[in-house]
């Protein structure tokens, strides 16, 4: 037996990573329904290589009793405005929207990190997902965190035009076509030109000079493994397509050394070590496009602070920064509290 299961903006860049990924994962659904927009009503989407299509329902029409969990990629205004309906009629949301985030009722959950987190959801039938940078840099800190008791974090990342959506790619695209043909690339949905250029900003300011971006890896760090841990982050828009990159700065109570770290992180859940120290030995965000894992590549001791490590994260961030955390959430959510009888 398996779960009746809703994707939400099935027609977006997580919305269809969730329908590959619970494909790809043989996740147990014995129904499944596929909602959007009014605007992509009757459209089909397939569901991964499984040759199966599904027919989008309008969101606004769709009557949640009988589901068992919703996995919500819809951002956070249609998110205000159905989560409190699907969870009152006793389906679970699982939502990838910044919007419930921080609610002390709601869980915010990397499984990796947190599991137990999740017994929580029951206050308002709705679990988070957290930002995609959030995501994978938890992973790669979660065993370090356990070995030495991490006390500072300093990241700057190299975030994919895919955080912003399918218009983020689309821009990409068109400005570096458009610059080897001489046309002119104007920037749209980016504040600066993406092609061929970094742009030190990601999500609205805040008033004190930081971005929200940069203030939901600290926020959300510390619901997700511990409040005690200071993080300063630099969110930077790289033209890469798909796949988060962050350079990781961590002091620690206790020393660890590199080859220490390096083990315990080649056994950690969710991590995949490639760290060769040699021309090539690392791994780029190219290299994790469709992976499950987050790679660390580049561990080293930090020679200027006291038990200070210093290391590389790649991870596929429409994956385990989004489609890939939500389908484990749900997974955990069947195994601890919604089981079924096989
Ligand atoms: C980006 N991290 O790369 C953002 C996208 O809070 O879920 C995800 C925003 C979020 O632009």
């Amino acid at each position: 037996m398996g779960y009746r299961v809703v994707v939400a903006g099935a027609t977006g860049n997580v919305g269809r990573e969730m329908l590959n990924i619970l494909a790809e994962r043989e996740f147990p659904i014995d129904q499944l329904a596929v909602l959007a927009s009014a605007r992509s009503q009757g459209d089909e989407v397939e569901f991964g290589e499984t040759g199966k299509k599904y027919k989008i329902q309008n969101i606004e029409n769709f009557d949640p009793a009988g589901w068992d969990m919703a996995l919500f990629a819809i951002g956070s205004d249609a998110t205000k405005k159905h989560a409190p309906r699907f969870a009152a009629a006793g389906c679970t949301v699982i939502d990838n929207s910044s919007l419930y985030r921080m609610d002390p009722d709601v869980p915010l959950i990397v499984p990796e990190v947190n599991p137990e987190a999740i017994d929580g959801y029951k206050a308002r039938n709705i679990i988070a997902n957290p930002n995609c940078s959030t995501a994978q840099m938890v992973v790669a800190l979660k065993p370090l965190h356990d070995a030495a008791g991490i006390t500072r974090v300093v990241v700057s990342t190299y975030q994919s035009v895919s955080g912003a959506g399918k218009a983020g790619m689309d821009e990409l695209f068109e400005q570096s076509r458009n610059i080897f043909v001489g046309d002119p690339a104007e920037p749209k949905k980016f504040t600066k030109q993406i092609a061929f250029n970094v742009i030190p900003h990601i999500d609205s300011f805040l008033d004190d000079g930081f971005t929200k971006e940069e203030w939901k890896m600290v926020v959300e760090t510390k619901k997700i493994l511990d409040p005690k841990i200071k993080v300063v982050a630099t969110c930077v828009r790289v033209p890469v397509f798909v796949g988060h990159s962050e350079a990781i700065n961590i002091e620690m109570e206790r020393e660890l050394s590199a080859e220490d770290a390096q083990k315990i992180l080649r056994e950690a859940p969710g991590i995949m070590l490639i760290d060769k120290r040699e021309d090539g030995g690392y791994v780029t965000p190219i290299e994790c496009v469709g992976e499950f894992a987050t790679f660390v590549s580049r561990v080293r001791e930090d020679p200027t602070v006291e038990n200070g490590l210093v290391l590389w994260c790649v991870s596929d961030n429409l994956r385990k920064g989004a489609a890939l955390n939500a389908v484990q959430i749900a997974e955990l959510l069947g195994r601890r509290h919604l089981k079924k009888d096989s």
